[in-house]
């Protein structure tokens, strides 16, 4: 039966869209190789409403797929023929906030930014940051379990999520851990759903804790000759200062960035890296002390520190606007992980590897190396199309990822699994975790209402 009318049982019909143009905005996430074409775009405003739409879908047969801000970039919200969407948007209420617990409690469609700006009013801090904060859903942070530019100092969105209220794939409400900070009663269920990717179920309410405020920040961004130079950065200042984060990017990467007017050159001198540190304005005397050693060894060669706001906005922005920066360029990303401890060995590695197996394109490195995270970024020449530029990376591939399996990392650190690393999930994770994720599965959604074909 036609979408539209089927789901009017569920909802109004003023907030279900079938035209050309919703189908087409609702359909997918920030990836552009994969094929999108939902039968309908489904716009709930409640926990009832959602309900009501997936215990429809199981009845009607429908696959349903879950949205957010869709800045995801793995294919994990791309709506692919007669799907559904179900999009969070019009549940972008704040429900309430309670202050001896620091909690905000909200509908999953609020932005990501607008969680950070209530918690400043409040006087406190959500800490999770990452490019896309002014358009990404707090919804999506949970399905992803989003990182960003502070993890090495705050941890994932998993740590700040601290109540949430789902839909399963039957249609039942589940609501998990209610605000508490402790909770000894079995199986924390929360943590299931954080990171699945919407597959087990449509996150619809969340309590969030939020931090303190910390003093305010200072960014210093460094030049850098070599690769193996980062890692004796990160140690020597991670050995007596709480960073805040620690991120680099090659000279490849800024150029994008300033060639697009998203960013200004930090200083005179050409490096082929940057490195990007934050920290506590108090441990200012500190970080010069270590920047005037790292001088002296030869692994940096100039350095700019901020003085004010402004100036530290204007240097992450070379940082933050690296990925939109080169999106014109169809990049095929990757998005690794490995520990701390392996980083020093697995650059060596994926720089060999790179430079023998992609020797016609160009390869963007950059990435939140503080805890271990790469985004290595191909661009597509503009001579060659989209699809034998997918397929060829594609290929190689799993030669990276032999890369990370060897040290036992993630293929996806961050952006998740969607359809984009669907085929290679058997790099990170054993059989046997893979069947025991597909047994989780058949318990919340055992008709696979719930984003078909994501994950595995
Ligand atoms: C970032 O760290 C984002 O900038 C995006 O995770 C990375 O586009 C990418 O590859
Ligand atoms: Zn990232």
């Amino acid at each position: 039966m036609n979408a539209e009318i089927y789901f009017a049982k569920a909802l109004p019909s003023s907030r279900i869209r079938s035209d050309e143009d919703s189908r087409r905005t609702w359909g997918r996430d920030r990836t552009t190789s994969f094929k999108a074409d939902p039968a309908a775009v489904l716009l709930p405003e409640t926990t009832a409403e959602v309900a009501a739409i997936v215990k429809a879908a199981n009845a009607g047969k429908f696959k349903l797929v879950p949205s957010g801000g869709r800045t995801g970039l793995s294919g994990g919200a791309v709506a692919g023929p007669s799907e559904v969407v179900v999009s969070l948007d019009h549940m972008n209420q704040i429900a309430g906030f309670n202050g001896p617990d620091r909690l905000l409690t909200c509908q999953a469609g609020v932005i990501t930014q607008v969680v950070q700006q209530t918690a400043l009013r409040h006087g406190l801090f959500y800490p999770v940051d990452f490019a896309s904060v002014g358009s990404s859903q707090i919804g999506g942070n949970i399905a992803t379990n989003a990182g960003g530019i502070r993890v090495i100092r705050y941890g994932l969105t998993r740590q700040w999520i601290a109540g949430l209220t789902v839909v399963t794939g039957t249609g039942d409400v589940l609501r998990l851990n209610h605000g508490l900070i402790k909770n000894a009663t079995g199986y924390d269920l929360r943590h299931l759903f954080i990171g699945s990717e919407g597959t087990l179920g449509i996150v619809t309410e969340v309590d969030v804790r939020l931090a303190m405020q910390p003093e305010p920040q200072r960014v210093l961004v460094l030049a850098v000759p070599e690769l193996a130079a980062l890692m004796r950065i990160l140690k020597a200042f991670s050995a007596s200062i709480d960073l805040s984060a620690f991120e680099f990017f090659s000279e490849l990467a800024m150029s994008r960035v300033i060639a697009r007017g998203r960013g200004v050159r930090p200083m005179p001198e050409i490096s082929p890296l940057y490195a990007l540190i934050e920290f506590d304005e108090s441990a200012e005397d500190e970080a010069m002390r270590i920047f005037e050693q790292m001088v002296t060894v030869g692994s940096v060669t100039d350095g700019v520190i901020s003085r004010s706001d402004a100036q530290a906005k204007a240097l992450w922005a070379l940082r933050e606007n690296i990925s939109e920066s080169l999106a014109p360029e169809r990049p095929y990303k990757n998005d690794i992980s490995v520990r701390i401890m392996d980083v020093p060995d697995f650059l060596v590695a994926v720089d060999r590897l790179v430079s023998a197996r992609y020797p016609d394109f160009e390869v963007c490195w950059y990435g939140h190396i503080g805890d271990g995270n790469l985004h290595l970024n191909i661009l597509k020449p503009e001579t060659m199309a989209e699809p034998d530029f997918v397929a060829r990376c594609h290929h190689i591939s799993p030669e990276l990822f032999r890369e990370v399996h060897l040290r036992r990392g993630s293929i996806s650190a961050e952006h998740g699994v969607g359809l984009l690393k669907r085929d290679f999930l058997g790099f990170s994770r054993s059989t046997e975790e893979i069947a025991a994720m597909r047994a989780i599965k058949a318990v919340f959604d055992p008709n696979g209402v719930l984003n078909p074909g994501k994950l595995f």
